[in-house]
């Protein structure tokens, strides 16, 4: 599967975010069309220690059966120490040219962006994707940049055509048709999945409209 193919529906989550087990969430989550996994395991109730790294190497092994990416926010460390396939990293994580080195060529290396300089920086230093938010509202992350929405895709789309780029925060079913119309190869979600009442429903629906948003640009 290619970058962009895998961005097509990407989990952003740990165990803070969900009110049934994680690893079950994880599961039912790939069985109704997740293709790639971020483990970000941040903030209040996030596990730390020992505690963390046993959790991110059960999701592991839960990705790997399934046969998509693991990827680790934030902490390059602890994404060499759980052999990750990736790492991803916000504007405050490190510069993307240290990471790179630290990991090496062949693991995936994502950035957050918020504009264009941002996704022009990070593409030029050695980054395989980038995210871009936050697209809509989202009240799971507090420390986010102002939103201002699908808009920001198309002025990437505008520099980069063919660069993977997922869209981020606030995205929903009824929202994500917009940032893939707008160009995006996919949309990351944390809440719409892993607070879902029905985990692989609310996967498949995601995917769908991901699925429409690219009809979508070919049309429109
Ligand atoms: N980065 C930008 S917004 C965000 C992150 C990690 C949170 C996305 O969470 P949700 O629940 O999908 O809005
Ligand atoms: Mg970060």
């Amino acid at each position: 599967m290619s970058m962009t193919e895998r961005l097509s529906l990407y989990l952003v989550m740990g165990s803070q975010n969900c009110y049934l087990d994680p690893i079950e969430v994880l599961q039912k989550a790939i069985q109704g069309g997740v293709t790639c996994f971020q483990y970000r395991e941040k903030g209040s109730g996030a596990k730390v220690g020992s505690e963390r790294i046993e959790l991110g190497l059960h999701l592991k092994r839960v990705c790997h059966d399934y046969g998509i990416p693991f990827i680790v926010n934030d902490d390059v460390n602890l994404a060499l120490e759980l052999k990750a396939d990736g790492v991803h990293i916000g504007q405050q994580d490190g510069l993307v040219q240290e990471v790179r080195s630290m990991i090496g060529s062949e693991k995936l290396l994502g950035v957050s962006a918020h504009n264009v300089k941002e996704a022009e920086k990070a593409i030029k230093e050695g980054a395989d994707y980038i995210g871009v938010g936050p697209m809509f509202h989202t009240s799971t992350k507090k420390d986010t940049e102002q939103v201002r929405g699908p808009i920001v895709i198309r002025e990437i789309r505008e520099v980069f055509p063919d660069f993977p780029v997922v869209g981020i925060g606030g995205i929903s079913k009824r929202n994500a048709y917009d940032v893939v119309s707008s160009g995006a190869n996919g949309v990351a979600v944390i809440s719409a999945i892993s607070q879902a009442e029905n985990t692989s429903k609310a996967a498949q629906e995601l995917k769908q409209e991901v699925e429409h948003g690219r009809l979508g640009i070919e049309i429109g």
